[in-house]
Formats: C-alpha cells, sequence, structure tokens
C-alpha cells in the first residue's frame, strides 16, 4: 500500500561483534557501530516487544502503520518519517505500563512484484520474499519495535484464506455481483488501466494507445454502505481534512430529480416522453433556456433529429475516450452539439433546445442537466459558446449567494430567497407530479477485479449453465496456480493472465474458475485485524481477541492514503460488522498523517534529483540514534520538510553531549530543589509532546535537561536515569547502552516505568521569541521559559524555520546575538 522499496541492505547480525562483554564505566563516545546491532539483535531475539495475549481493553492500545509494499530499490530517511513516530510513541506507551499491539507486515501484491517477475521471468514470490526480507533487515537494523511474531504477508496463502473468506461474505450478502463495465484498455500493455494511469489518450507508462472497452468485471456495492460511511466519520478522531475527503469522495447531496416533457415525442403509454435531470438547484427552474444530456445517455439515439444526426454522433464518438476528470475540468472549453430535439420547462411552459455535451457525465444523477446561464458558471460557459439565451433570474448572476441571493423573473418565486424557493418548488414539484426529492452520491460502486496474475485469485466458479458458484468454504484457501508465463495478454481484447492456467481454470464438471483477481486493495482492507490473531486457522481472528484490541488505537501513514484505503477499509469492516465478525463499527479510532521529508534542497527526494539521503548511509556514518533524532528534530511531525545536514549535526552534537553526562554520574551526588523543580516540567513536557507527536520539540526539551546537567559538578543518579529514560523513545540505542551498561540497571530501559511528574504543577506560559537575520525579522518561535532560555536549543530551532533557511542562504553566521526569552539574530559573513 506504501510504496518504499530497497536495495540490499547489510545483514544486521552479522557486520559486528553482539557478544562484546559489557563493561563499564565507558569514557570517549558511544561505540554506536558494534552496540546498535548489539542491543537490536538482542531485542529481536529476546521479543523485548512482543505484546501480551489477551489484557483489559483499557490496557491495550494498538499502535498501526501503514504497511509497504516491499519492493527491490533503496530505502531512504523519507520512507521511515512515519515509523520513526509510531515507534517512539509506542516505546513510551510501553514504559507508561500499556499492552502495545505495534506490527509490521507486508501489502505484497499487486504490480511491482508482478512487473519484476515479467521483467526477470522470475516467480513475483521470490521478489516478495526478498524484498520483504530486506525490509526486514533495515528495519530491524534501525530497531523498530515491532512483535515480529505477527508479521505477515498478504500473498500468504494462510492470510488470503481469510481475504477470500471476506470475499465469499460480501458475495452472500448480495454486495458483490458481475457487470459489463467498460474499462481503459491497453491493448500493447495487454492490462486495463485506472483513470490516473490514462494521460490524454495513452498509457502513462509507455505512452501506447488506450481504448475503452467493455468487460465483465467484479463489482462491490460500497454504495449500500455511503450513508453509514459518511455518518460514522463522527465517530472517529481524524485529521479534519481527511474527514473532508471522504466526505467529498462520498458527495452526499439533496436535490430534486424532475421531468422536462419531450417536445412531439411520445412514450410507450402514448404520454409524453420525458427528460429526466437532477439538480440541486431546482429554485433556478425559471432560468432554465436549454437541456444538456451526457453524449452517452439512452435518449440521445431516440431524440436526435435527421438533419442533426451526423454531427451528434460525430460528437459521441470523440467524447467516448475521454476520461471523466477530463470532462469536468473547469477550464477546459465546454463543448456540445444540438440534439434538434425541444423540451418543455415545467415551470414556465416554455420550449428550450435539447443539447449534448461531454462537461455531463453518464452515470451521475440522470446523466442530464438543465442549463442555468445566468446561475451556474459552467452553464454560463456553455450558452456563451454557443449563443444560447440566458433569463437573468439573479440580480448578481452566477456570484449570487446560492442561499440568501433573491430571485427575479421567476414567476411565483420571484422575491423569495433562494433558500425559500428551494423548498416551494421542490413542494410544488411533487404535487404538480413533475419531479421528487433525491439524494444522490458521486460515490460509484467499486470495481474489484483485475486481469493480472498476482492477486488473491477468486473463490468463484462458472458453471456451465452460466450461473456462479462459490468454491465451498472448507476449500479455501484457493491458491494461486504456479505458472511460468505471466505476460500479459496483448491484443485488442481484454483477457485475464490466469485464462493462460488452463489444467486450473477448466474443472471435470466443465465449470470454469474466475481468471480475474482481487486488486491491491483486498489485502489491505483487513490486514489490522489479522495482526491481532496472525495464525488462527479457524477464523480470521478470534472474536475475544478481537475485542481486545479493536478499534485500532492510532493509525499512522500517507495522506496519499485519505480516501481510498480508508474508505475501502471502513466499508469492509462494516460489512464484517454487520456480519458479527468484528465488535466495533469503525476500525480506526485516531488517525494521524506524516509529512512528506524532502530532499535538502526542499525538492521531492529522487534518484534523478539526486538528492536522495539513504537511511544506511545515515547509518554507517553516524549510528541510528542520530537518524531517529535527527528525522525527528526536522520539524512538525504532520508537516512537509527538507532533511538538514545542519541539523543532524545539531542532534548529534547533543546525543555526543549526553554521552559525557552519563559519564559524570555520582551515586552520592545530592539533586537541589531548584533543579528538581526545572525536572519536573522537563518529565511533563516530553511525556505531553511525544504523546502529541510533536517530537521536535520533546528533542528540545531534552537538549535543555541535558545543558541543565552539563553545568553540574557530578551528575546525581536519579537525574541521570530520568534523561536515559525521557530519552529512550528517541535515541533507544544509546539509552539501551547507558541504562544497563553505565548504569547498571535492570534490562531494559523500554520496560522501565516511565519517570512520573507532579500533575498539580502550574501551567506553562509561552514565550514568543522574535528571530532575526541580519537585524531583519525573518519569524517567530513559540516557546516554554525553559527553552526560550537556552541559546543553542532556540538556535537550532530558529534555523529550522523556512523562512530563515531562505535568508541565510549559502551564507555563513559569523555571529548570533542572543537575548534570552526576547530574540535571537543571525548576523551572517558572505562566503
Ligand atoms: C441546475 C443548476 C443551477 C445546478 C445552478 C447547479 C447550479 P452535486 O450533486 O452537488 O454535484 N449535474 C447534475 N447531474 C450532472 C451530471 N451527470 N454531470 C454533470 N453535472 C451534473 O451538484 C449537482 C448539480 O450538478 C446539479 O444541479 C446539476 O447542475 C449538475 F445554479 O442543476 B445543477
Amino acid at each position: 500500500m506504501v510504496r518504499l522499496s530497497t536495495g540490499s541492505s547489510p545483514d544486521t547480525s552479522s557486520d559486528a561483534s553482539p557478544s562484546r562483554p559489557v563493561s563499564t564505566p565507558q569514557q570517549g563516545s558511544y561505540d554506536f557501530r558494534s552496540r546498535d546491532p548489539y542491543w537490536s539483535k538482542k531485542w529481536v531475539d529476546d521479543k523485548l516487544f512482543a505484546a501480551d495475549e489477551g489484557g483489559d481493553r483499557a490496557d491495550n492500545e494498538y499502535v498501526l502503520d501503514m504497511f509497504p509494499y516491499p519492493s527491490g530499490s533503496g530505502l531512504h530517511v523519507g520512507h521511515m518519517a512515519g515509523y520513526l513516530g509510531t515507534d517512539a510513541y509506542s516505546r513510551m506507551r510501553r514504559m507508561q505500563g500499556k499492552n502495545v499491539l505495534h506490527p509490521m507486515g507486508w501489502d505484497a501484491f499487486g504490480l511491482p512484484a508482478e512487473q519484476h517477475a515479467i521483467k526477470t521471468g522470475e516467480h513475483p514470490s521470490n521478489a516478495v520474499a526478498q524484498a520483504s526480507a530486506s525490509f526486514r533487515a533495515v528495519m530491524q537494523r534501525i530497531g523498530l519495535s515491532y512483535d515480529w511474531d505477527r508479521e505477515l504477508a498478504t500473498t500468504d496463502p494462510g492470510y488470503y484464506k481469510w481475504t477470500q473468506w471476506i470475499f465469499t461474505k460480501l458475495y452472500e450478502k448480495g454486495l458483490a455481483y458481475m457487470e459489463d463495465s467498460v474499462v481503459n484498455w491497453c491493448p500493447e500493455l495487454g492490462t486495463v488501466l485506472s483513470n490516473e494511469e490514462v494521460v490524454n489518450g495513452v498509457s502513462e507508462r509507455g505512452g501506447f494507445p488506450v481504448e475503452r472497452k467493455p468487460l465483465k468485471q467484479w463489482v462491490l456495492k460500497i454504495t449500500d454502505y455511503a450513508d453509514r460511511l459518511l455518518e460514522d466519520l463522527n465517530l472517529v478522531d481524524w485529521p479534519d481534512g481527511v474527514k473532508e475527503m471522504q466526505r467529498n469522495w462520498i458527495g452526499r447531496s439533496e436535490g430534486l430529480q424532475m421531468s422536462f416533457p419531450i417536445d412531439g415525442l411520445k412514450g410507450e403509454d402514448g404520454s409524453d416522453a420525458k427528460i429526466d435531470v437532477y439538480t440541486t438547484r431546482p429554485e433556478t427552474l425559471a432560468g432554465v433556456t436549454y437541456v444538456v444530456l451526457a453524449p452517452e445517455h439512452p435518449l440521445v439515439q431516440k431524440i436526435t433529429t435527421a438533419e442533426q444526426r451526423e454531427a451528434v454522433r460525430a460528437y459521441a464518438d470523440q467524447a467516448r475516450n475521454k476520461q471523466d476528470m477530463d470532462r469536468q475540468r473547469e477550464d477546459q472549453q465546454k463543448t456540445g452539439v444540438f440534439t434538434g430535439a425541444y423540451v418543455k420547462n415545467p415551470l414556465t411552459g416554455e420550449n428550450v433546445q435539447v443539447w449534448i455535451g461531454d462537461y455531463v457525465l453518464g452515470h451521475y444523477g440522470t446523466g442530464a442537466v438543465m442549463g442555468v446561464p445566468s446561475a451556474d458558471q459552467r452553464d454560463k460557459d456553455f450558452a456563451a459558446a454557443y449563443g444560447l439565451s440566458v433569463v437573468d433570474i439573479f440580480p448578481h448572476g452566477v456570484d449570487e449567494d446560492p442561499d440568501a441571493g433573491v430571485l427575479q423573473n421567476s414567476h411565483f418565486l420571484t422575491g423569495m430567497t433562494a433558500k425559500e424557493a428551494r423548498t416551494r418548488i421542490m413542494d410544488f414539484a411533487e404535487e404538480q407530479g413533475f419531479g421528487e426529492r433525491k439524494v444522490n452520491y458521486k460515490l460509484r460502486d467499486w470495481v474489484f477485479s483485475r486481469q493480472r496474475y498476482w492477486g488473491e485469485p477468486f473463490p468463484i466458479i462458472h458453471r456451465p449453465d452460466g450461473s456462479i458458484a462459490l468454491v465451498d468454504e472448507s476449500e479455501l484457501p484457493l491458491l494461486l496456480p504456479d505458472m511460468k508465463d505471466f505476460n500479459p495478454i496483448k491484443g485488442s481484447n481484454p483477457q485475464p493472465v490466469l485464462s493462460k492456467a488452463e489444467d486450473w481454470v477448466n474443472l471435470p464438471n466443465g465449470g470454469r474458475r474466475e481468471t480475474n483477481t482481487m486488486p491491491n486493495w483486498a489485502g489491505s482492507c483487513w490486514y489490522y485485524l489479522r495482526f491481532i490473531d496472525p495464525k488462527n486457522d479457524q477464523a480470521l481472528a478470534d472474536p475475544e481477541k478481537l475485542k481486545q484490541w479493536l478499534p485500532v488505537d492510532l493509525y499512522v501513514g500517507g495522506t496519499e492514503h485519505a480516501v481510498l484505503h480508508l474508505l475501502y477499509a471502513r466499508f469492509w469492516h462494516k460489512v464484517l460488522y454487520d456480519v458479527g465478525a468484528v465488535p466495533t463499527k469503525e476500525p480506526f479510532q485516531q488517525l494521524r498523517n506524516q509529512g512528506m521529508i524532502l530532499g535538502e534542497d526542499g525538492q521531492k527526494m529522487s534518484k534523478s534529483v539526486g538528492n536522495v539521503v539513504p537511511v544506511d548511509t545515515v547509518i554507517d556514518e553516524h549510528g541510528v540514534d542520530v537518524l531517529r533524532a535527527a528525522e525527528m528534530f526536522l520539524g512538525p511531525f504532520e508537516k512537509t520538510k527538507p532533511w538538514s545536514t545542519k541539523g543532524m549535526q545539531g542532534v548529534k552534537n547533543w546525543l555526543d553531549r549526553t554521552w559525557t553526562v552519563f559519564n559524570k554520574v555520582d551515586d552520592t551526588a545530592e539533586v537541589d530543589p531548584a533543579t528538581q523543580g526545572e525536572v519536573q516540567l522537563i518529565i511533563r513536557g516530553v511525556t505531553q509532546d511525544i504523546e502529541q507527536f510533536k517530537f521536535n520539540t520533546a528533542i528540545s526539551k531534552l537538549m535543555i535537561l541535558t545543558n541543565m546537567l552539563m553545568k553540574l559538578p557530578s551528575i546525581p543518579r536519579q537525574l541521570a536515569e530520568i534523561l536515559c529514560q525521557l530519552m529512550a523513545p528517541i535515541a533507544p540505542m544509546m539509552a539501551e547502552e547507558v541504562w544497563n551498561t553505565i548504569l547498571q540497571n535492570d534490562y531494559s530501559v523500554h520496560r522501565s516505568e516511565w519517570p512520573q511528574y507532579d500533575e498539580t504543577m502550574a501551567a506553562l506560559k509561552v514565550v514568543t521569541m522574535a528571530v532575526q537575520v541580519n537585524g531583519k525579522l525573518r519569524g517567530t518561535l513559540e516557546l516554554d521559559p525553559q527553552t526560550a532560555r537556552d541559546q543553542e536549543v532556540v538556535s537550532l530551532q530558529a534555523q529550522s524555520l523556512d523562512s530563515v533557511r531562505r535568508a541565510i542562504g549559502d551564507a555563513d553566521v559569523a555571529r548570533t546575538i542572543f537575548v534570552p526569552s526576547k530574540v535571537i539574530n543571525f548576523v551572517t559573513s558572505k562566503t
């Protein structure tokens, strides 16, 4: 689901000496080259991060990353952004006494593995095994605290058995059906493409011609769940932007469906034949000066006059190959052709022309609209293009407020506000029988089949008589046949790759197996359930265990999944809820999106630009903790931000300094009350920051604590332990080393008890500091009073502001003027 990729990565277990004996005390600096691999391996071997089975729902916490799509080329720091956040959070929650479920797996069906297979001739399962092994190696090298015993791949037969089982439930509930639909078929690639993969009529990949072809496909009735998918957004704690995108995608609107009698054409029952339109603005009826049908509307043939036939056919032909998205683009020139037919406006009794135009979509509403050029911009453009008349029903035309605007030239609606008139005309239309209130959705049923090899086979048999049967549950999983040739079948008609596996397809009784496969979305729709009980072969998961863990408390991933993945997963979850397989209405309680990490140049990381920062390079040079802390220190978790070598250096200096601090621990030293108070504030601050995914400010506070301790002649053990524990989620390797080797505490710091703070402490005041470059104001920082007094931390935070980075540019900072709690000014010298 998430596209990550990696090359060969070093085997974490072999390149170091994990068995180095522990010695104390240590001086110099933290020996990350040998100690990082030691700890990461030990954590895995000891299953330190395994979630306990059972436990009360209240004590359990489920923290989930969107699982990646393993493929074959280099992992860079940007790929880790989300994982580092959930890891730090999970570590703190465990230390706070939570039983945390934090799993990882592989979304392994789909295009990348299949394409690798086509290129190399190697079976995709090998590519998947290799790629996931190398992903696992990198993740373990970084020490991500997953419960590796729960690792799964959507391509495991033991997993997709249940994907198929869920499909049988959908089918039994009448939510899966077959339909002839029109697809984007690329004869050269031998594959169906999504609308996004088609650009100007050719394939995005390769630039080959794409044709619209009919194909029998499986479709899931997600539209049956439209209202619940909409309403239950109120139950979840998600970013408003994501909820809004889901709402827009579902696109519920309330309007009027109304009939315009066709002049001179009789229906079968002898009454006037009619064109139905759907409108959300029925109050604009008096302003209708024409009606437009989608070019594919079934009535087009019937109503077109002999004179217009040729023009209409030519127009409809060229519209057929256009994408909906292009048809709806606002900057697109509106085009159309007159059909020669007229319809009667049911309010004014006037006849208006009927046109076809591709800005009207065939499968939304009724596939026909009433044209109101004085109220709607698209209609205005269309009327202007063809010289159609305009009736001014609003003083301000299309700019009129759609509720408060007062109507004119509108029969009995004149003088009413649009909102008032809307209700009146709907009532009137229903009384008179020319219209009825209707709710419409943008959401379409979900085309659920693909023609490629590397996907879940449908548990479906087509009997010789044409009827459809489910494969018996006892026969699941229905294994994907082991093929040697996964090449798509090129040619003018769409054919699934599986149709080549004749022995598998043809059954002794004359039946044929379904040869489409499921889309990549299928496996990612329910993996969070399987993590709860990954080895169960009796059920997709034990209902008791589901009760102990659902819903997922926190789900973290990229905004690219804001709509489809989350909508599809919610849909399946609701179906599973309806069949009694899951205990909650919604799958994911809280959602967070990580921001993208850009290259240092502010551009998206890419090989061709040459700005990629590979994970392995940073770790080889500086160790795991520097990578982790530097990445989290770049800025707010949700924000897109560039990588910063300067920032990394700052973080590295901080970690080096903490090492010095830990080496000054003195068991006899006492904590003075002033320091004690300050430390309380830091504990509270770090705890709250990590809870809220504000890792950058948590790190600032850890820097302050370090600086505070640096100033003490010797470090009381209690304070050293607090610093070590507070930094454990951020710099887990060194914290573990210090905890065990220097402080000689019981393994592991990550299972130790999180430091407590005094709840009654007064709320912190925020200090606003000015940030200047050469005396010019370039930004401000909102800081807590402690931070605002610390020159180094303020300096680092200030330099991570975009505006400040830009103002400094390539110059060096020659001098920094710092007035605590007030201002920081960077004076640059020309290089
Ligand atoms: C007249 C009108 C006047 C409209 C006005 C809007 C503003 P939603 O449901 O919110 O997207 N419409 C209806 N069916 C359509 C189709 N198949 N293709 C393209 N457009 C279509 O908005 C529904 C509105 O979108 C409808 O209301 C219709 O234009 C247009 F000042 O009717 B309206």
